[in-house]
């Protein structure tokens, strides 16, 4: 079943398309959310890296001042130099220390005069910076030292580690921010720790200062990009939860309409999957072919031939019926049109109609067209009725009927015996066939009673005046029961079963 079935099947992807739908405009504005959070924390660390630089090097701007000014002092006795030495440490607001040196020999400092310590250049940083947890004078408090050196002359100011941790800390607030100096770095806490600087978990950025030989780091701690996704975002992730919602709501509308049976009819038609199938109907008496009934089927790409029971109820329900058949019309005019000039006698066509069919005048310029296309008395369109649904006598349905009349379209009750329409029925709608259903057709030397309707029917119709056709005849014993019964007309598997239009036009030339 190319209608039903199918959608059944597919009612899991169905949900889970839907859901996808919904879920990937999240997902993806998610994405891009998060995205644009670890560039805006990236650029606030760069920011702040920067601004770290620029106040350690105004930190460090004075205290190699303080270093410039005593290096021509270097070489004096210390008793000489010991006032200008601690004149630049109360003078500058960084300096906490100053001390000369002759020939990497430390000989006199700020705080205790005469002094003796070896100094090592090795231990600075391109020569000029020290970092060091802490001196005898403070154990574990960072300092940063600063040397000057010229021939034998040297000068090392210090610059107290409590200045640049709060530097670390005060600009910092929620970045972490790391100082290193050569093999060792400082942390906000103060502390000195040795090796490379640590890669922070978030934002991580790493910039040199171009005047001084020390790096800073900056960065988030881990889950910092969340923080700020949760603390920034509220509103995007409303409008985000909102698309999403708007998205798996059209997902799921495209699915149903691309599923929905009158969506697939609609397309099937657009790719004239719709196509004729003719049975002959032929005479009672000589069994020569009179007409045909056209049957539409669904060349399916799929599923193959699909029989009209499986899908004319759904053309029915969507209106799509009355496009179909118009379809089906042109198509039989195409194909028998141009063999119409070879009929004897007017060839009877027969097409099936339903009632939604007689809401408005449409059929009538459709059958007009549908005439127009055969040379003019070739041929007889008659219009199946199913008994079945009865068409209601309305303004509208009378006033098709009799233009229909006029036009010289005849009119034919389908499947008779199986529904009831009324002797006053079949007066208003001048109708000029009946067609036997084939049940009363299969009971033929079976059943006394079903041959008794047969009987009453035959006999009704000759005195209404009316044609009738016999449906389903498979057997030479119904067909003679027919004939000898005065059945005018017989259709069925005996004498053909329904064909393609190349088949039917084929055979039609052996007749
Ligand atoms: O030949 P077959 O098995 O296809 O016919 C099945 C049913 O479908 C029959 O009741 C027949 O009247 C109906 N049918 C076939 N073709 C059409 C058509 O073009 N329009 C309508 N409304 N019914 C059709
Ligand atoms: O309802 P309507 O008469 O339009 O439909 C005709 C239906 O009867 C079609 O489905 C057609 O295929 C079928 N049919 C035609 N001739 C025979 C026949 O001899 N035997 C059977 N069983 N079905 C037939
Ligand atoms: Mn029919």
């Amino acid at each position: 079943m190319p209608l039903t079935v199918k959608t059944r099947r597919k009612r899991g992807t169905r949900i889970v398309v839907t859901v996808l739908s919904g879920l990937l405009p999240i997902l993806l504005g998610f994405f891009i959310l998060y995205w644009q959070a670890e560039r805006a924390l990236s650029q606030s660390t760069q920011l702040t890296a920067e601004e770290a630089i620029r106040q350690f090097e105004l930190m460090l701007d004075n205290t190699a001042q303080a270093a410039r000014e005593l290096l021509p002092l270097a070489g004096q006795s210390c008793n000489n130099v010991k006032l200008a030495l601690r004149e630049q440490v109360t003078r500058r607001p960084f300096v906490r220390s100053t001390n000369l040196v002759w020939a990497d020999n430390l000989y006199c400092s700020s705080l205790f005069g005469d002094y003796q310590e070896k100094v090592n250049a090795g231990d600075y940083t391109q020569g000029k910076l020290w970092l060091m947890n802490g001196n005898p004078v403070t154990p574990n408090t960072a300092l940063l030292v600063y040397r000057l050196s010229e021939g034998q002359q040297g000068a090392l100011t210090t610059l107290d580690g409590y200045h640049l941790s709060n530097v670390l800390r005060l600009i910092g607030r929620k970045t972490v921010l790391l100082l290193q100096v050569g093999p060792d770095w400082l942390s906000a806490d103060g502390k000195v720790h040795e090796g490379a600087l640590p890669t922070l978990p978030v934002a991580d950025s790493k910039m040199m200062s171009s005047r001084y030989a020390f790096t800073v780091a900056a960065g988030f701690p881990e889950g910092e990009t969340w923080r700020y996704m949760s603390s920034e975002y509220p509103p995007l992730f409303s409008l985000l939860i909102f698309f999403g919602a708007v998205s798996g709501l059209i997902g799921h509308v495209l699915q149903k309409r691309s599923s929905s049976p009158s969506h697939e009819l609609q397309r099937a038609l657009e790719a004239a999957e719709f196509v004729p199938y003719f049975q002959p109907v032929v005479h009672g008496t000589n069994k020569k072919w009179s007409g045909t009934e056209v049957l539409m089927r669904w060349n399916h790409p799929k599923e193959g031939l699909v029989r009209p029971d499986l899908f004319i109820p759904f053309a029915e329900h969507s209106g799509l019926i009355v496009p179909m058949t118009r379809s089906l019309m042109q198509q039989t005019a195409q194909l028998l049109a141009p063999v119409s000039n070879s009929f004897e006698e007017p060839f009877h066509i027969g097409i099936n109609i339903t009632a939604s069919h007689c809401k408005d005048l449409e059929l009538v310029k459709d059958c007009r067209e549908f005439l127009g296309a055969f040379a003019p008395g070739s041929i007889h369109l008659v219009l199946e009725l199913t008994e079945r649904e009865l068409i209601e006598p309305t303004a509208i349905t009378l006033q098709l009927f009799e233009q229909l009349h006029a036009l010289g379209v005849m009119i034919a009750i389908d499947d008779f015996g199986t529904g009831h329409s009324s002797l006053g029925y079949l007066r208003q709608f001048n109708v000029d066939f009946l067609k036997i259903d084939q049940s009363f057709v299969a009971m033929i030397g079976a059943d006394a009673l079903s041959r008794h309707i047969l009987d009453s029917i035959i006999e009704l119709s000759a005195k209404l005046d009316l044609g009738i056709v016999a449906e389903g005849v498979e057997t030479e014993e119904q067909s003679a029961y027919l004939t000898a019964h005065g059945v005018n007309f017989l259709q069925g598997y005996l004498f053909g079963r329904p064909m393609p239009g190349a088949d039917f036009i084929d055979a039609l030339s052996h007749h």
